[in-house]
Order: C-alpha cells, then sequence, then structure tokens
C-alpha cells in the first residue's frame, strides 16, 4: 500500500495539473472509470481525500462511499455540487478556489454582453460568408456604454463586473441581501425585479445555493424585458430556464447571455436554436493563468490539510 494519501479525482484537469497531483498523492481517477459505481466501491474505502471541479462537485452517495474521507478540495469558486451538510455530518472539510478567477469571470461577462449587443459572431460571418461583399452593410446593433447595469449579487465576481461596467459609462446598480459599504455610488435596489425593470443589462454573479434556486424568475424576466439582456456566469440553478427560454421565444426578453447551463455540457437544445442567444462552453475561468492558479490552490488545500497546517482557502 502506498504511503501517500489516497485521492479520488472526479473529472480531469490539465497535464500541469495532473503530474504534480499524480507526484503528492495516490490519485484514483473516477471520471476514466466505465463501471462509476463498483469504482467507488472498489476504492472508497482507502479514499481521504477527493479532487473535483466546481460545476461536478461531489454528493452525497460518493461522499458516503468514502468512509475515511478528510477533505474535499474543489477547483472552482462554486461549492454548490458539493453535498455540504454531508460534509457537516461528518466533518469533513471543504476547500474552493476564490479570488484567482475573479477578474477572468467577470471578463468574460462583460465580453458576452458587448459581443451580443454588437453582434459580433454574426458580424464575423458576414465577413466570412462573403456577405459583406454581396449584401454590403451589417444590420446595425446596439449600444452598449451609457446604458443601465444591474448587477445581481454584489460579491467578488459582481464587484468586478460593476467596476467594469463604470468604464462603460453606465449607469451601475445592484442587488444583494443587504447594501454592500464598498459599493460606493453604486444603487442599491433590494428587489431583483425592480433591479431587472431599471436595467438594459443584468448580470447574475451570484454563488448558488438552495435559497438562490430560480431567483431570475419569470417575473425577473419579464421585468428586464424585450430590449434587456440577461448575462450569466454564475450557475444555471440561479435562473428558471424554462422560463428563461419561452421568455426568448416571445421576444419578452430581448436577450441572453449564458456561460452555464442546467444539465452542461448537455443543454436543452432550445437554446440552440434561437439567434437572441450568446452561448458559452462554461468557461469563464479558463484562461492558462487561471487555471495554473486553481490548480495550484487545490493542491495546496490538500498538502495543508493532510500536513496538519491551517487551509488556504477553506469553505468549512
Ligand atoms: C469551473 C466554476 O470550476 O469556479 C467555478 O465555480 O464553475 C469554474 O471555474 C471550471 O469550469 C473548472 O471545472
Amino acid at each position: 500500500m502506498s504511503a501517500k494519501p489516497q485521492i479520488l479525482q472526479i473529472g480531469p484537469y490539465p497535464a500541469w495539473d495532473q503530474e504534480p497531483l499524480d507526484a503528492a498523492f495516490d490519485v484514483h481517477r473516477y471520471f476514466e472509470a466505465g463501471d462509476k459505481q463498483a469504482f467507488l466501491n472498489q476504492v472508497g474505502p482507502g479514499i481521504r481525500g477527493i479532487a473535483t471541479r466546481g460545476e461536478l462537485g461531489a454528493g452525497r452517495a460518493m461522499i458516503e462511499a468514502c468512509p475515511a474521507l478528510e477533505i474535499i478540495s474543489v477547483y472552482g469558486v462554486g461549492y454548490d455540487a458539493v453535498d455540504l451538510a454531508a460534509c457537516r455530518e461528518r466533518g469533513i472539510r471543504v476547500t474552493n478556489t476564490p479570488d484567482v478567477l475573479t477578474k477572468d469571470v467577470a471578463d468574460l461577462g462583460v465580453a458576452m454582453m458587448l459581443c451580443l449587443s454588437r453582434g459580433m459572431i454574426g458580424a464575423e460571418r458576414w465577413v466570412k460568408d462573403g456577405s459583406w461583399a454581396a449584401k454590403g452593410l451589417y444590420p446595425l446593433k446596439r449600444r452598449v456604454w451609457g446604458k443601465r447595469a444591474g448587477v445581481l449579487g454584489l460579491g467578488r465576481i459582481g464587484y468586478e463586473v460593476a467596476k467594469r461596467l463604470e468604464g462603460f459609462d453606465m449607469a451601475v446598480a445592484y442587488s444583494d441581501v443587504a447594501p454592500k459599504d464598498f459599493a460606493g455610488k453604486w444603487e442599491f435596489i433590494a428587489d431583483p425585479v425592480a433591479l431587472a425593470a431599471q436595467s438594459d443589462f443584468l448580470f447574475v454573479t451570484l454563488a448558488a445555493s438552495a435559497e438562490t434556486r430560480h431567483i431570475v424568475d419569470k417575473r425577473v424576466i419579464e421585468a428586464l424585458g424585450p430590449d434587456g439582456m440577461l448575462i450569466n456566469i454564475s450557475r444555471a440553478s440561479n435562473i428558471d430556464e424554462h422560463a428563461l427560454l419561452d421568455a426568448l421565444r416571445t421576444g419578452a426578453l430581448g436577450f441572453a447571455a449564458l456561460d452555464v447551463f442546467e444539465g452542461e455540457p448537455n443543454l436543452n437544445p432550445g437554446f440552440l436554436e434561437l439567434d437572441n442567444v450568446l452561448v458559452q462552453p462554461h468557461h469563464a475561468s479558463g484562461t492558462v493563468e487561471t487555471r495554473k492558479a486553481m490548480g495550484q490552490l487545490v493542491r495546496d488545500n490538500l498538502a495543508a490539510h493532510f500536513a496538519g497546517r491551517a487551509l488556504p482557502t477553506p469553505v468549512m
């Protein structure tokens, strides 16, 4: 038996993370197993740590299959896919990777707003398929600067989004459980429906939980309206996707730019048919620089735990 702590790895990491992880731990790759249950039954009893990703998490059944589990290290800031109640019952530690990804996630949210509002995907197609030469000028699109922006959830990511939007001379308002002292002149609007009603662009930047499920519901979506755009860089569960699709189809909502989906990567195909939707493959943190920092933090948390040191970024 190996002297290194045994780790269950839930999803793949880049090679620059895999190699040091394999060097430091005895890694069992759940994602490569054909029969996942048989694999868990076989390796579960020896597992002391789980290395997972934000969107993959670790559910109760997996946690229970690992009776010696001590720590779950999440590659991502969101830990909504980890069953925290199951961890609490057994005193299992949970860590995530905050801060290192904040600015990249904010960048992608703002980029999606610009891209969809200015029709950049269609415009590129216009050039490449010869429409520019054949048909002339590209149809006019909508301005971004100077418009009204709403930020639903002024946490670390929401704050960086709001800062960027100020640079576009946008009037920024936000919604959160309470006003934030660092929000300066940004207007606090507690009710998400009221926030949406006075926004041209509504960014969803909330940490997902059972309490925030479908916080963006039919009323919020309709308040944003036929000229409004919803941008989601948080979790799909924060939005009622059926209400969203209906509103995008009927025109009750103008546009949506989405990086996250229910059931991803197998998203509702309805989203693929709509021209007023920009879809992205959950890659808001997907830069080499940030992913390297995230991988390092996943390992630093595991190493600190097994060395008996304080965890760098504990969730609990
Ligand atoms: C993913 C994320 O973890 O930070 C989060 O919560 O969802 C992302 O950063 C990323 O896609 C890696 O799997």
